[in-house]
């Protein structure tokens, strides 16, 4: 059909039956094949069908948010905006998004790899489980894509063209504008809290200086097209296994500044830290806990190691153009730590805000969602959110790791 139509468990085997690119991964005999709707994200349809000869998953965006419903409807066009993506990401730091099979545009379905036995890692970091290499995978996923996304690396003219291309995407855009960087600092329809949580909600919204800073951060957000983000680098965005890495749904994709998705990922580690006294048991906790900051330490550690490596080998655009740079060595080295400090502060202050939306706004992470005790819940959810304010108006402070790990430590005790 080229008319939009939703797919169902019922339809999905007759629509998708004789398209070779699916029937070929999963088996000619749709009528055996096994297909699970599995979508518990905030707005997409997500089957897994499985046949005779593997799995695919199929990925269908819905005309409205699905979390909301209907009453509020959302263009199908972010799921050709994912697919870019997706394209985009496998060239920049191959292996890491899913392998797509198969787009559909009128449909805006994606069919792409089935990633087995990997799990969501906002699922592991509750249940306490480790993953071999996750911050150094994660933090060279963000540099390679940072970087290669960027004019450090393409030519003016792709990348330009790229940004147009992009700015067809408003819709998601303005998703993140809204629940990310405004909603959370003041009473903004569709946010919730936890109850107990309202004088230090009150105090942060009462934080002028607060507020500014995230509304600086907006502008870079909106106005710094410096490279094709991943745009919802959460770790809802991470499947793993105990040793493999993999980033998937980048539909909030869009250009944006390079220390976006960094940043994003860091919040997500520092509010899996602070809701885990809810989650382990006090002789699992210190150990746990201890083993995220230095997920946290690899992703930094990682992301400059690489950005770094890409600077030198890699440089190609009209940014920091080799002439510039009598001494190749020295100068052209200071230039990047200049750039990597920047992004670094950039990358904490985007942290400390996704740290504020995700107990404030309207989309919370079952990190602290899942905590029925809710005064306990509203106390660990402080520790972030003071933690975050921290961050979003003195991110300069924490250009080491030391000065983070004892930041979080001393919100940790409060
Ligand atoms: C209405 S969409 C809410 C959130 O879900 C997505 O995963 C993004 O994080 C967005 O902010
Ligand atoms: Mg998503």
């Amino acid at each position: 059909a080229t008319r939009y139509e939703a797919l169902s468990v019922d339809t999905l085997a007759t629509r998708l039956g004789d398209v070779h690119e699916v029937a070929s991964r999963v088996g000619g005999d749709s009528a055996s094949w096994e297909i699970r709707e599995v979508g518990d994200g905030n707005l997409n349809l997500v089957f897994i069908v499985t046949g005779s000869v593997g799995s695919v998953v199929v990925k269908q965006a819905l005309p409205y948010v699905r979390m909301v419903g209907e009453s509020w409807p959302l263009p199908l066009y972010r799921a050709h905006f994912e697919y870019y993506a997706l394209v985009r990401q496998a060239r920049r730091d191959p292996g890491v998004a899913p392998e797509v099979f198969y787009f559909d545009k009128a449909q805006a379905l994606i069919v792409m790899e089935y990633l087995h036995p990997h799990v969501i890692l906002r699922r592991k970091l509750i249940n306490g489980e480790r993953v071999a290499g996750l911050g150094e995978t994660l933090g060279r996923f963000c540099a390679r894509t940072a970087f290669r996304g960027s004019e450090l690396s393409l030519e003016s003219p792709e990348k330009k063209q790229d940004v147009g291309l992009f700015s067809g995407n408003v819709a998601i855009p303005a998703i993140t504008e809204s629940l990310v960087f405004t909603d959370p600092y003041f009473n903004a329809e569709m946010n919730h809290h936890t109850p107990a949580l309202s004088p230090v909600v009150e105090r942060l919204r009462g934080n002028a200086t607060l507020k500014a800073r995230a509304q600086r951060m907006l502008l870079k957000f909106t106005a710094n097209a410096e490279t094709m983000l991943h745009g919802d680098l959460h770790s809802g965005s991470i499947m793993a296994t105990d040793t493999d890495v993999r980033v998937i749904d980048p539909e909030f994709s869009q250009y944006g500044p390079m220390a976006f998705d960094l940043g994003m990922a860091v919040a997500n580690f520092l509010m899996a830290y602070f809701s885990q006294p809810a989650h382990r048991l006090d002789s699992d906790l210190a150990a746990y806990q201890a083993w995220i900051l230095e997920v946290i330490e690899a992703c930094f550690t990682s992301f400059d190691a690489e950005f770094r490596h890409l600077w030198q080998t890699e440089r190609t655009g009209i940014l920091f153009p080799r002439a510039l740079f009598e001494d190749q060595g020295h100068e052209s080295e200071a230039a990047c730590d200049a750039l990597l400090e920047e992004i670094r502060q950039d990358a904490l202050a985007f942290c400390g805000i996704e740290m504020h939306r995700r107990v404030l706004s309207l989309a919370h992470n079952a990190d602290f969602e899942e905590i029925e005790d809710t005064a306990l819940r509203a106390g660990l959810e402080a520790r972030n959110l003071l933690m975050g304010e921290e961050l979003v108006v003195n991110p300069a402070a924490y250009s080491d790791m030391a000065a983070l790990r004892k930041l979080a430590k001393m919100h940790n005790r409060q």
